[in-house]
């Protein structure tokens, strides 16, 4: 199975409900009435394209027509893969892994797939070569520096801890001392969940974030925030705020293959403008690309 096909099995969810269904209403030789119009433009906004794009798409399709660039169905479908490829490559921008030690810190809410992602990238880094170091610095529940653990040891990673319910600031400043010491070349910093909207915990995670540039005035490199693709719009606000408070560099968007409405990629994309670093397309170690818009577009588009 090639790569392409391999990351468009994951995404059948959005092929299915999205993709699939413009094409058949597209293949039709009938005009292009108001019915079909709307009809693109309610699967767009059920698909969590948001309401900025949406527009953006339909009015690419107005112009078109008005232009005679568009004059059948498929000129439409055509029209909307461009605009959608166009939005998301503005946010291809890979991560690099610049300098040594590369320090990355992983934020987000409650069950997003932080810690999921790092094991992952652990593999990843590992499989390269890399001398890598997980930080638990989640330490609000022992299972999550047990799971933390459990990836580590999978990916052949190295790991600091310490106690459940110490200052996560500095287990994160004691990891990244340790992994300077130990000449580490890059190290991920798992975080607890947290909400936007919760005060307390958005100041403490900016304190782990200063903790880390304490001990390393390089760091943190990156700032990633891992984000839900199955939770809709609200991605868009906890995006905003963790990326206020934080100065987030990259997003790793999560759980793509468990969701119908894959449009949201593209309303992240055009909201925020952040990178997209990654994609999540499935619990195991190996459910993880490197984001890349033609890639992505070719595997859920009906060619
Ligand atoms: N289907 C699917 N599941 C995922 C993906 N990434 C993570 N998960 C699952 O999402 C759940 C939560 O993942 P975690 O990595 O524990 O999330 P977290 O952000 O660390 O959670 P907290 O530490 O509680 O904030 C787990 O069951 C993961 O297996 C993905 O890309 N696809
Ligand atoms: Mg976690």
């Amino acid at each position: 199975m090639s790569f392409l096909d391999s990351i468009s099995n994951k995404l059948f969810k959005t092929k299915e409900s999205f993709t699939q269904r413009i094409h058949d209403e597209s293949k039709k030789e009938e005009p292009i009435d108001e019915d079909y119009l709307d009809f693109i433009e309610e699967l767009l906004i059920e698909s969590d394209f948001g309401v900025r794009i949406t527009r953006k798409i339909m009015d690419a399709i107005d112009e078109g027509i008005d232009s005679k660039e568009i004059e059948s169905r498929r000129d439409v479908e055509i029209k909307i893969r461009n605009v959608i490829l166009s939005t998301l490559q503005k946010v291809e921008q890979p991560l690099e892994i610049r300098t040594k030690p590369f320090i990355i810190l992983f934020v987000g809410i409650n069950g997003s797939g932080k810690t999921t992602t790092i094991g992952k990238l652990a593999s990843i880094n590992v499989d390269k070569m890399k001398k890598v170091m997980l930080v638990a610095a989640d330490t609000f529940r022992a299972a999550a520096i047990d799971q933390l653990e459990i990836w580590a040891k999978r990916a052949n990673a190295g790991f600091v801890k310490q106690q459940e319910g110490s200052d996560p600031a500095a287990v994160a400043y004691d990891g990244v001392s340790s992994a300077l010491s130990k000449n580490m070349d890059v190290v991920f910093v798992d975080t607890a969940g947290r909400l936007h909207t919760q005060k307390n915990l958005m100041k403490e995670v900016v304190k782990v974030k200063n903790a880390i540039t304490k001990a390393y005035d390089k760091a943190p490199q990156e700032v990633l925030l891992v984000l839900d693709a199955t939770i809709g719009q609200n991605a868009i606000n906890q995006a905003k705020e963790f990326n206020r408070v934080l100065n987030v560099t990259g997003i790793i968007l999560t759980k793509m293959d468990g969701t119908a409405k894959g449009g949201i990629i593209v309303a992240v994309s055009e909201e925020l403008g952040i990178p997209i670093r990654y994609v999540g397309i499935g619990e195991q170690i190996d459910d993880l690309r490197v984001f890349n818009a033609r890639d992505f577009v070719e595997s859920v588009f009906v060619p």
